[in-house]
């Protein structure tokens, strides 16, 4: 347990400034997405808080939790991007002693969504892709659109994240595709 300024400092410690600055960014557009949709307000600050914790752990920590967590062996081959969430999601167990299972799934979820993602995961998938520090064409259409219509938000986030992909020609892991089935037609 511990109190937020305890978590801030173990968040802090764990990444670059500019890192923590994003993950504040993230946990304000998410408290107010929270507000919007009326999900819990210290349940978004700390979903947002920790959901980049793992970023900046070496490839040798995830593929030890992988390995001594028994998760599945097809997260082996993906790197850092995937990694970070779901497999981040233990590390903050363990460190952090955060075991609130909706919280873990938003951390799991952050980075390529999921087939069902709770209200929770929804906002922290948003905040991180709108929070205020984000450039990109479009940016200020999805953003409103997050407070319009959440589901609608997720798909154009996912939608814009496949094309991202393949145009740079980087492999689409399987659980953004099953995302993009879901929330994007
Ligand atoms: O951790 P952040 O930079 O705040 O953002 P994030 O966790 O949402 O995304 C991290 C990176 O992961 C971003 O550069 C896009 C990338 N990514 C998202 N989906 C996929 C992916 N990379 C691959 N290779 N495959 C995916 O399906
Ligand atoms: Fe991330
Ligand atoms: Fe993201
Ligand atoms: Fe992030």
């Amino acid at each position: 347990a511990g109190n937020r300024n305890d978590l801030l400092e173990k968040i802090k410690a764990a990444m670059s400034v500019k890192r923590y600055e994003h993950v504040l960014r993230v946990e304000t557009m998410a408290l107010q997405l929270a507000e919007k949709w009326g999900v819990p307000a210290e349940i978004a600050s700390i979903a947002a808080l920790v959901h980049d914790y793992a970023k900046e752990r070496s490839d040798g920590d995830f593929l030890t939790v992988i390995r001594e967590k028994q998760l599945s062996p097809t997260l082996i081959p993906w790197g850092n991007n995937i990694w970070h969430g779901i497999v981040g999601a233990e590390m903050i167990k363990d460190d952090l002693k955060i075991m609130h299972e909706d919280i873990l799934d938003a951390v799991r979820n952050h980075t390529t969504g999921a087939v069902y993602m709770s209200k929770l995961s929804q906002i922290i998938y948003m905040a991180d892709y709108i929070e205020v520090g984000r450039e990109f064409p479009g940016v200020a259409e999805v953003r409103a659109l997050a407070f319009e219509d959440l589901a609608a938000s997720v798909g154009w986030q996912t939608r814009h994240t496949l094309s991202y992909l393949i145009d740079k020609q980087v492999p689409v892991y399987p659980g953004t595709l099953e995302t993009y089935n879901t929330w994007s037609i």
